[in-house]
């Protein structure tokens, strides 16, 4: 039986991590005839991400309540479910945003424990570089909401550092990016892509059909160091059946949604906020990343005639309670201004369980 490729492709919240195994999986099989299927991760229980991804067509499994790592024996088991159901030549793996240690915890383990089963590509970690410099220079304003521990020790854990966005910066910034992601991994091979363009994905796509093994060795720095980061994170996922009484225009609720929780944090709070309408004709999914807004897709057309599903999911820099009371505003707001009749199917908010993980392996 040969084995079944697989990148672990981390980064921080919104860097780009889903748009990006999407485009990859895209390309991998209308190129290159291979089949992707991919694992989603998350702490709440109904993901944007995973409907994202089934809806371009993809086999796809979640891992909820937790990251890769603490639950890793679920890992393993999903990817072997993947790989028994469609027989895909490659997985993409996502992590949560916010993980940490991800080679000591999920890439070594996996390379180290099933080399028969599974290649496991280099761990190739996600910049945006709309935020990078404010996220990474060290002579920034440091406030009691700064979180940047994470994400320069995410860079410290990689073994190739893909640069996404590269369309909405301009080449000085790009190479500032470069020159600071240096300093933090010295010699650090680096990709430079966007989703707009899709530049260099061939350059990814390579990779990912190469025989190349990940053979960094982990880290594995202390967990604890982090766990103050990730407890100022509040999260958000809220599920609601969504029932219009007349056309209802996708594209201006979603706009709406996240200007009403722009209205409510500033943009350094806005970690990433995912809005996504489904119904049987049409769909829409939105993200808002600092102060960008983006439409990820409209499917069918750009009005909700039937009944429908939605689902929010909110990363902010904020107490989970307030974190709560906001978007049941932005919800309780959008009721009033729209003829749709919402009933609400599940809703979590809570601030990340620090991660002990299940695997631990450094050198
Ligand atoms: N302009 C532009 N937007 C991008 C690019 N890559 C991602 N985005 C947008 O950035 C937002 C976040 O992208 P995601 O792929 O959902 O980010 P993620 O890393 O999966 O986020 P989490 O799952 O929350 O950690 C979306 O609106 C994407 O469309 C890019 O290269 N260029
Ligand atoms: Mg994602």
């Amino acid at each position: 039986m040969s084995s079944t490729r697989l990148l672990v492709l981390g980064g921080y919240l919104g860097a780009g991590k889903t748009t990006l195994a999407v485009n990859l999986a895209k390309t991998l099989k209308t190129e290159y005839d291979k089949s992707v299927a991919i694992i989603t991760n998350d702490q709440g229980d109904v993901l944007v991400d995973t409907e994202y991804s089934k809806d371009a067509g993809f086999d796809t499994r979640e891992i909820m309540g937790g990251c890769f790592c603490k639950n890793f024996d679920e890992f393993v088991s999903s990817a072997r479910t993947l790989v028994t159901s469609g027989k895909p030549d490659i997985i993409i793996a996502e992590p949560i945003g916010s993980s940490t240690n991800l080679m000591s915890s999920v890439v070594s383990p996996m390379r180290t424990m099933y080399p028969d089963e599974f290649s496991v590509a280099p761990f190739c970690v996600v910049v945006d570089c709309v935020r990078a410099l404010d996220i990474l220079a060290k002579d920034k304003e440091r406030t009691v909401d700064t979180v940047d521990l994470i994400p320069a020790h995410q860079i410290r854990d990689a073994e190739i550092i893909i640069l996404t966005k590269t369309d909405l910066v301009d080449r000085a910034t790009i190479d500032l990016i470069r020159v600071e992601i240096d300093g933090i991994l010295p010699g650090c091979r680096m990709v430079e892509t966007s989703s707009k363009d899709l530049r260099n994905i061939a350059e990814i796509v390579d990779i990912i059909l190469s025989e190349e093994m990940s053979v960094k060795a982990p880290i594995a720095e202390d967990n604890r160091g982090f766990a103050m980061e990730k407890a100022k994170l509040g999260w958000y996922s809220g599920t609601y059946n969504i029932t219009p009484s007349d056309d209802l225009d996708m594209y201006s609720i979603s706009t709406d949604m996240m200007k009403l929780v722009a209205a409510e944090y500033g943009a350094e709070s806005i970690v990433h906020v995912k809005v996504m309408l489904e119904s049987e004709d049409a769909g829409c999914k939105m993200s808002l990343v600092g102060k960008e807004m983006q439409v990820d897709g409209i499917a069918g057309s750009r009005y909700m005639k039937s009944p429908g599903r939605l689902v929010l999911n909110a990363r902010v820099i904020s107490p989970p309670k307030r974190l709560e009371d906001a978007m049941r505003g932005v919800i309780e707001e959008i009721s009033k201004r729209y003829p749709i009749t919402l009933e609400k199917t599940g809703e979590k908010c809570f601030m990340p369980k620090p991660e002990s993980p299940s695997h631990f392996f450094f050198e």
